[in-house]
């Protein structure tokens, strides 16, 4: 009897924790179909996330960690080749291929399900199915969305109990409600009672399916991260961008951050930028100008719908961080490594002799440790102790920084949206927009080097529209004309929008800003750009701030850099210009012409 079964079989006939029917019928079709040994009900009890990591103990996925060191933890090795998202195995099946764009992989809904059955006969065997009852948001916002995840993943299991909020609460909000189907398998099935798993089954298969009209997730064949946890980028960015069009709001990958002056007055700001880009850092931020605050109200999610009195309200749907571990530091980030100090799951980072973990750039390297494919490393080993994309999945409870009101139903006012990619050169430090369209056009030309996040080649730059590229779920010029509609909605107070770059380098390939701490000084401007009591200066490419409106006081900073990096790259610009043409030739008919109107204004204003 495999382990993952015999540790919680469940004796039938079992009462089912609700009586949805479209919840039975969806469980009934998804077990004939995927031929589990057993069905469980998700309770998201304390009892049941302990059950999952012991299950994946006993099966080889994970192991304990120093429980002096990092108490109730552990440490799981994925299959080397399970590592990232897989944006090239990532498709959106609308009923119409042009829903889809030129953005996506498509496929005809029909045909992909037909595919996707084929392969998922008897896809369980072996193993246990587990039925998570979720809700993207606290249960009963009027902001969250409740959705099911079958999965026959332990490991899946317990990073949806810190990812989302899991259990009987949910079945009780849902009622006979509609809900997000989502299904999950790694593919592996146990085709005899004797054969021994491996530590991490997955398939080589791999399908990240998404039916938007009738808000459905399959996927099929990789266990990790965003492939696998169903309620994060498959439907709290796919699925729920294609929602909040229909309905009139916006599903976007972006942090949420609190941010209190010296006189106690709050504001909050959204900022999108791609994976890996720092978005947990600057959520966590410890502000160096004196008197500041930050708080944390979410690190990667941003559910955002317009109020009754015309503000942005956003919650964050997500109730933990999956965050990207190397260069996760003391330095670069205390608040997260405070969080990190118990109950965490980590995912591929290094191992070391006193069975704690490491990662690059967490502290001195330890002489000797177990890197992440379980072999031995030491400093000399020219090759990193984590992967790249290594994780780790903690409570967003953990967070010393997490605001009072992260869970508020009503969500909190925006009133500055970010958006940011890393760029060695031409975009400064910080521009705002001059308008909601300019804002809109700004975040539609975002650019970033590829990371480590999904598969492919690092460094190489990419447009990627508000950092949504790979979690769009529909027609990306439809998603710009969405945007700027929803200015036009009586939204009286919209956020001001800005343009930020913590990334630009120099001559010599340096950094030309210190970024973590010291971005509170870019922030100290948006604040008081929205209050319109710090000075800026219309450019051509939008607002700078003048030369002593940005507070530099106490700040190591060389003249020249500070001048670069607030300066207009006219050529720069100019050569970008076609770059940017031939980027928004791709969406047609559907690029609105406001965003046209926009590069034109650009270009008369470049000269
Ligand atoms: O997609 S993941 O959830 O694995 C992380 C990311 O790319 O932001
Ligand atoms: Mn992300």
């Amino acid at each position: 009897m495999p382990a993952t079964s015999a540790a919680l079989k469940v004796e039938a006939p079992v009462t089912t924790p609700t009586t949805n029917a479209k919840v039975l019928a969806f469980v009934e079709q998804a077990r004939a179909m995927f031929k589990p040994d057993t069905v469980y009900w998700c309770d998201g009890s304390p009892e049941e996330y302990q059950a999952m990591l012991k299950v994946m103990v006993d099966t080889g996925t994970a192991q304990w960690l120093n429980p002096d060191k990092r108490p109730n933890s552990i440490l799981v090795r994925s299959d080397p080749a399970d590592v990232a998202r897989v944006e090239d195995q990532t498709y959106i099946c609308s009923l119409k291929e042009e829903d889809a764009g030129p953005t996506n992989n498509w496929s005809d809904p029909a045909k992909m399900k037909e595919t996707l059955g084929k392969l998922s006969d008897g896809a369980m065997q072996g193993r246990t199915m587990y039925v998570i009852p979720y809700s993207m948001g606290p249960v009963g916002s009027p902001i969250a969305n409740i959705g099911v995840e079958i999965t026959d993943s332990p490991y899946v299991v317990a990073n949806m109990h810190i990812m989302a909020r899991v259990g009987t609460k949910v079945w009780e909000a849902l009622g006979d409600g509609a809900f997000v189907r989502g299904m999950h398998t790694v593919a592996s099935p146990l085709k005899s009672q004797t054969q021994a798993d491996v530590s991490w089954p997955c398939s080589t298969t791999k399908y990240i399916s998404h039916f938007p009209e009738t808000r459905e997730v399959w996927s099929y064949g990789s266990g990790y991260g965003g492939n696998a946890l169903l309620g994060k980028k498959c439907h709290a960015l796919r699925i729920a961008s294609v929602q909040a069009r229909d309905e009139g709001w916006l599903a976007e990958h972006m942090l949420i951050l609190k941010l209190t002056n010296p006189e106690g007055k709050v504001k909050y700001i959204a900022a999108a930028f791609p994976s890996a880009c720092g978005k947990t850092n600057l959520a966590m931020l410890v502000p160096t100008i004196p008197g500041w605050k930050a708080e944390t109200i979410g690190d990667d999610i941003c559910w955002m719908k317009p109020g009754a009195d015309g503000q942005l309200y956003a919650i964050n749907p997500e109730a933990g961080f999956f965050g990207v571990a190397p260069g996760t530091s003391d330095e670069s980030n205390y608040n997260a490594m405070q969080a990190l100090k118990h109950d965490c799951i980590f995912t591929n980072v290094g191992l070391t002799d006193d069975g704690d973990i490491w990662w690059e750039q967490m502290g001195p390297p330890p002489a000797n440790a177990i890197d992440w494919l379980r072999r031995p490393w030491t400093p000399k080993s020219g090759r990193p102790a984590a992967h790249p994309n290594s994780r780790f999945t903690a409570p967003a409870r953990q967070c010393p920084v997490i605001a009072d009101e992260w869970e508020d139903p009503n969500g909190v006012p925006i009133s500055a949206i970010l958006f940011g990619g890393r760029r060695a050169s031409v975009v400064p430090l910080v521009t705002e927009a001059l308008s909601w369209q300019h804002g809109t056009f700004l975040g539609s030309i975002m650019a970033s080097e590829k990371t480590a996040a999904a598969a492919g080649k690092i460094g190489e730059l990419r447009r990627d529209p508000m950092a949504m590229l790979p979690f769009c779920g529909y027609h990306m010029g439809d998603y710009f004309v969405h945007w700027l509609d929803i200015c036009s909605l009586p939204c009286t107070k919209n956020p001001k929008i800005f343009y930020v770059n913590w990334f630009r380098k120099n001559a010599d390939g340096k950094f030309l800003w210190p970024g973590y701490g010291e971005n509170s000084r870019v922030l100290k401007w948006v604040f008081e750009r929205c209050d319109e009591t710090a000075d800026a200066v219309d450019t051509p490419i939008g607002r700078l701030p003048t030369a002593d409106a940005l507070d530099t006081s106490g700040l190591k900073i060389d003249g020249a850099a500070l001048k670069e990096l607030l300066a207009v790259d006219a050529a720069g610009w100019k050569a970008e210009v076609p770059s940017i043409e031939q980027h928004f030739e791709a969406f047609g008919k559907r690029l609105p012409q406001g965003l046209k109107d926009e590069l034109e204004g650009l270009r008369k204003r470049l000269g």
